[in-house]
């Protein structure tokens, strides 16, 4: 089977962007458009079909065209509630998460997951940079979905925890650490606005 071609992507846009001052990230512009656009233009390409999950603003959000789906978990419990909330709705064999607030996303994230995942013969692929992983860009098989959702019914949040109860692969993207730049401050969205002119540079 070919895996690349029967992905779902998820675009994780549930989070309360505390060190923003509580905005809707996604929503936040970056050189003239909503963060989430600049990672849907890379990221959809790379799906069969891409989700967007989020807590608020879904009539902004709709006006996209993609399937919204918001955590099933109340009290925005982390990543971990979205993805159990996507995987649930995900008719793919796989899905692909990344978040809202990295505009650098890899053009080659999926690719780069699944070749490390079907080499490894494992459920789940998770990013790294070189330095260390990047848990929200991970591909992970539907076949977990009982695992996920056990492991948030115990109370459980944290993902590289879960990840380590099954056996993972690892994506090597140390060749353009950068692209996991994300955004959490104003001071980020400033900076994020001068590299993006050298964009192609990094990805
Ligand atoms: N679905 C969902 N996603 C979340 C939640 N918390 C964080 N995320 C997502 O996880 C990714 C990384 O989030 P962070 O930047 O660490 O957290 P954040 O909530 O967006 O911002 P801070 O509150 O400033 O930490 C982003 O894509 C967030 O949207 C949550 O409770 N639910
Ligand atoms: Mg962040």
């Amino acid at each position: 089977m070919n895996i690349e071609s029967e992905i779902t992507g998820v675009i994780l846009a549930g989070g309360q962007a505390r060190r923003m001052g509580g905005k809707d990230k996604g929503l936040v512009m970056l050189n003239g458009k909503p963060m989430i656009e600049i990672v849907i233009n890379i990221f959809k390409p790379q799906t069969t079909k891409l989700l967007i999950n989020a807590n608020r603003n879904h009539v902004r959000y709709s006006q996209y065209g993609l399937e919204l789906v918001a955590d099933e978990l109340s009290g925005f419990c982390g990543p971990l509630a979205g993805m159990a909330s996507a995987l649930k709705i995900t008719k793919t064999e796989y899905m692909v998460t990344a978040p809202c607030d990295s505009p650098f996303i890899p053009r080659d994230l999926v690719l780069r997951l699944a070749n490390s995942l079907k080499s490894k013969g494992v459920e789940i692929s998770v990013a790294h940079d070189g330095e260390r992983i990047q848990p929200v860009f991970c591909m992970i098989k539907k076949t977990l979905l009982q695992s996920l959702s056990d492991y948030l019914a115990a109370g459980e949040r944290k993902i590289d925890h879960w990840f380590k109860k099954h056996d993972f692969a690892i994506a090597d993207f140390s060749d353009k650490p950068d692209t996991f730049d994300n955004i959490n401050t104003h001071d980020d969205v400033e900076n994020a606005l001068l590299k993006l002119k050298s964009y192609e540079k990094y990805n």
